[in-house]
C-alpha cells in the first residue's frame, strides 16, 4: 500500500468548518492515518448556471477538492434522482418514489462530470473510496475515464431486496456500475446478501468459493462493514460543559420525571409518527405514568424541498399537538418536540440524562444515534435502548429492547418496560451493548474496509 487515499462523497466537511458528525471525523482520520490524501465532493454551493471547476484547499496533509452544482443539477441529481427515487426505493418506500427520466439524466451527468474532475488528479497508485447512493454511477464513469486503479464503494443506506431494487427503471445500469468497483461494502449481512442475490438473478453473476463475484469480465468483492462510532469521544462529550448545561436546562423543566429521548433527522424512514403514537398509546395504557414521564423528540427538518418531507412535518406537528392536548396538565407536557438540531456535546448530555432512548426507524442502514445513545450512558445507571429490528444496528445491539416499529402496541409496551426496568437488568443489557459498540467502533470500520480494499486484486 503506497498511494494516497482519495475519498469521494457528496457532502464533505469543508476545511475550517466544525466536524459535527462522527463520519466526517472518521473520514478525516482515515486520510490522516494514511499520511494524507484527497477528499473530493460537492462544496454545498448551488450556482445559477456555470460551475467554477474544482477548488482546492489544503489542511494538514489533506487536500480538499470542492465542486459546485448548478441549480439544474441540484434539482435533478440531488433532490430528484438521489432523494426522490433512490432514497425511497432503498428504504422500501416505492410508494413515495418518483421515476423521472430527466432526473436520472441529471444524476448520470453529475456522476460523469464529477468522475472526470476526480480522474484529473488521481495517480496510478492511489486508492479511491466512494461513498453512498449519490455516486452509484461513479464506478462506471471512473472506468470510462480510463482509471484502472483500485476503487471501493460503501453504501451507507440499506441495499433492498432485489425485487425492490428492480423497481428502479435504471437498475441494470446502476448495478453494472457497482460492479466496476473492486470492493462494495454494506452495513449489514442482509444488505450484502440482497446485492449478491440481485447480481446472480439479474446479471448472471457467479459466486466463487473464495468470495469473489464474477460478473461478465469483471470480478469484485462484496462484504459487510458495519459502521460504528467513537465511544470514548462520546463519553467525553457527555461530560463536557455544554452537555451539563443542556442537561441542566432540560432537567429544570422535566424536574424528576423520567425522560425518554428520540433524536433523528426529520425523515419518513425514521418512524417518527409511529413512535409518537406508541408513546401516546403507552399513556393510554398506563395512567399511573401521567405526570411522571416526558418524551423529548429532537428532529431537525431535512430535504424540505421534497414533498414527502413537508407532509411528514405536518403529520408530526398534528400528532404531538393532539397527544399533548389529550394529556398535558398545568405542570406537565408529555411530548416536547423540537424541530431543530443540537451540538454533539449537548446531545450526549441529553442522552445521559435519559432513562430510555427510542430509535425506531422503519428502515435504516445502521443508525448511529442508537450507538451514540449507548456510548453516552454511565455504567452504574445506564438508560435502556428501544431499537427497531429494521435498523442495521439491531444486528449488533441485540441486548436492546427490539421492536417492530409498525406494531404500535408492542412499541408502547417496550417503552413501558424500559421505564420500569430494574437497575440490574439495565446494567446487564448495557454491558452487552457497549462491548459491541467498543469492539466495532468507527476506527474498526474504516480500517477493515481499507484493508479489504488494499487486498483487492486488481486485474493486471
Ligand atoms: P442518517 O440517516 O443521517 O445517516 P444516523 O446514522 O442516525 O442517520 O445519523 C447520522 C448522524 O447525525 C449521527 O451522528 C447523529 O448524532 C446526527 N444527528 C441525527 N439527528 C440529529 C439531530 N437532531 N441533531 C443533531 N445531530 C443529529 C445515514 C444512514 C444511516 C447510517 C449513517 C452512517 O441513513 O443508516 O447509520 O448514514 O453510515
Amino acid at each position: 500500500m503506497t498511494g494516497r487515499l482519495i475519498i469521494a462523497s457528496n457532502r464533505i466537511a469543508a476545511p475550517g468548518a466544525p466536524r459535527a458528525g462522527g463520519l466526517a471525523v472518521a473520514l478525516a482520520d482515515a486520510l490522516a492515518e494514511r499520511g494524507g490524501g484527497v477528499w473530493f465532493g460537492w462544496s454545498g454551493e448551488v450556482l445559477e448556471r456555470e460551475t467554477r471547476g474544482v477548488r482546492l484547499f489544503a489542511e494538514n496533509n489533506i487536500d480538499f477538492a470542492l465542486a459546485d452544482l448548478t441549480q439544474a443539477e441540484y434539482d435533478g441529481y440531488y433532490l430528484g434522482y438521489a432523494n426522490r427515487a433512490l432514497w425511497p426505493v432503498f428504504h422500501y418506500r416505492t410508494d413515495l418514489a418518483h421515476f423521472d427520466e430527466a432526473d436520472f439524466a441529471a444524476y448520470e451527468a453529475v456522476n460523469r462530470r464529477f468522475a472526470r474532475l476526480l480522474a484529473q488528479f488521481i495517480r496510478p497508485d492511489d486508492i479511491v473510496w466512494v461513498h453512498d447512493y449519490h455516486f452509484l454511477l461513479m464506478g462506471a464513469e471512473l472506468r470510462a475515464s480510463g482509471w484502472e486503479g483500485r476503487i471501493g464503494f460503501f453504501l451507507h443506506i440499506p441495499f433492498p431486496a432485489p425485487e425492490v431494487f428492480a423497481s428502479l427503471p435504471q437498475h441494470h445500469r446502476l448495478a453494472r456500475s457497482l460492479c466496476s468497483f473492486d470492493l462494495v461494502g454494506f452495513q449489514t449481512e442482509r444488505d450484502t446478501a440482497n446485492f449478491r442475490r440481485y447480481l446472480v438473478e439479474q446479471l448472471g453473476a457467479q459466486l466463487l468459493d473464495d468470495g469473489t463475484i464474477q460478473v461478465a469480465d469483471r470480478s469484485l468483492r462484496a462484504d459487510t462493514f458495519s459502521i460504528g462510532v467513537d465511544p470514548d469521544d462520546i463519553a467525553r462529550a457527555a461530560e463536557s460543559d455544554e452537555a451539563r448545561s443542556a442537561a441542566g436546562r432540560l432537567g429544570r423543566i422535566t424536574e424528576n420525571r423520567a425522560l425518554v429521548i428520540g433524536v433523528d433527522r426529520m425523515d419518513y424512514s425514521k418512524g417518527l409518527p409511529q413512535r409518537m403514537e406508541a408513546f401516546g398509546r403507552m399513556l393510554d395504557d398506563h395512567a399511573e405514568l401521567h405526570g411522571g414521564v416526558s418524551f423529548l423528540q429532537i428532529a431537525p427538518p431535512s430535504r424540505e424541498a421534497v414533498d414527502a418531507y413537508q407532509d411528514l412535518r405536518q403529520q408530526l406537528d398534528q400528532l404531538a399537538g393532539r397527544i399533548n392536548a389529550d394529556y398535558a396538565d398545568l405542570d406537565w407536557m408529555p411530548i416536547r418536540y423540537l424541530a431543530r438540531s443540537y451540538s454533539r456535546d449537548a446531545l450526549a448530555g441529553l442522552y445521559r440524562l435519559s432513562r430510555a432512548g427510542i430509535v425506531t426507524p422503519l428502515y435504516d442502514g445502521m443508525n448511529l444515534v442508537a450507538k451514540e445513545f449507548v456510548a453516552a450512558q454511565t455504567a452504574d445507571d445506564p438508560g435502556v435502548l428501544v431499537l427497531s429490528e429494521f435498523a442495521g444496528a439491531a444486528d449488533q445491539l441485540t441486548a436492546a429492547l427490539l421492536v417492530n416499529p409498525h406494531d404500535i402496541a408492542a412499541s408502547a409496551d417496550a417503552i413501558y418496560r424500559a421505564l420500569t426496568m430494574p437497575l440490574e437488568e439495565r446494567v446487564e443489557r448495557w454491558q452487552d451493548m457497549i462491548r459491541s459498540v467498543r469492539d466495532q467502533d468507527i476506527g474498526w470500520w474504516r480500517r477493515s474496509f481499507l484493508a479489504a480494499l488494499d487486498a483487492a486484486v486488481v486485474p493486471a
